[in-house]
């Protein structure tokens, strides 16, 4: 169920790929309270979390579309360099800021696309460590890492 699932959100656009981490954030993130970062990572986070508040909502929005597409950016180079649990923090943590407006929340009135709907529905199907699992999976490619890109 991991891999055919995991298989589902990578077959997603990008927009969808960000729509689904925003539900799977808002129907299974709830009760999560992230490990704080390791101590290499914490320092890193911290600088990337100040810099993204202080960036305007069309920045923020660039910014997560830059993660989910491997784009070449500082920040991207820096999440790649995450652990895995770390990097899932950091989107729990730009969620949290999602649903508080310091960063730029879902268009009001927005509609997730049958793709999305139906990824989420595989994820509700698995148990609570196998949805920890694909989740990871999701996030953990993201972001731009120069000994894995490609020339192309
Ligand atoms: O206008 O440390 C669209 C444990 C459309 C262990 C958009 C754990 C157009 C300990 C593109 C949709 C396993 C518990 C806009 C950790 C449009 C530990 C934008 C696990 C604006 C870490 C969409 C933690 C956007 C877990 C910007 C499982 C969407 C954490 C943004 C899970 C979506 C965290 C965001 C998740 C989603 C966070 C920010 C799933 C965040 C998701």
């Amino acid at each position: 169920a991991v891999p055919a699932t995991t298989a589902m959100f990578a077959k997603l656009n990008i927009d969808d790929k960000l729509a689904f981490l925003w539900y799977a954030y808002t129907e299974l993130g709830r009760t999560i309270t992230p490990a704080a970062p390791g101590k290499a990572n914490l320092q890193l986070m911290e600088d990337i979390f100040n810099q993204i508040k202080r960036m305007s909502h069309e920045e923020q929005t660039q910014l997560m579309r830059d993660l989910a597409t491997n784009a070449d950016t500082p920040i991207s180079r820096s999440y790649a360099y995450f652990g895995v649990n770390a990097k899932l923090g950091f989107w729990w943590q730009l969620g949290e800021w999602m649903k508080q407006g310091i960063v730029a929340p879902m268009p009001i009135g927005y509609q997730m696309s049958s793709e999305v709907k139906a990824v989420l529905e595989a994820v509700q199907k698995i148990d609570q460590s196998q949805q920890i699992t694909v989740l990871r999976n999701t996030v953990v490619d993201m972001g731009f890492d120069p000994t894995q890109a490609s020339t192309t």
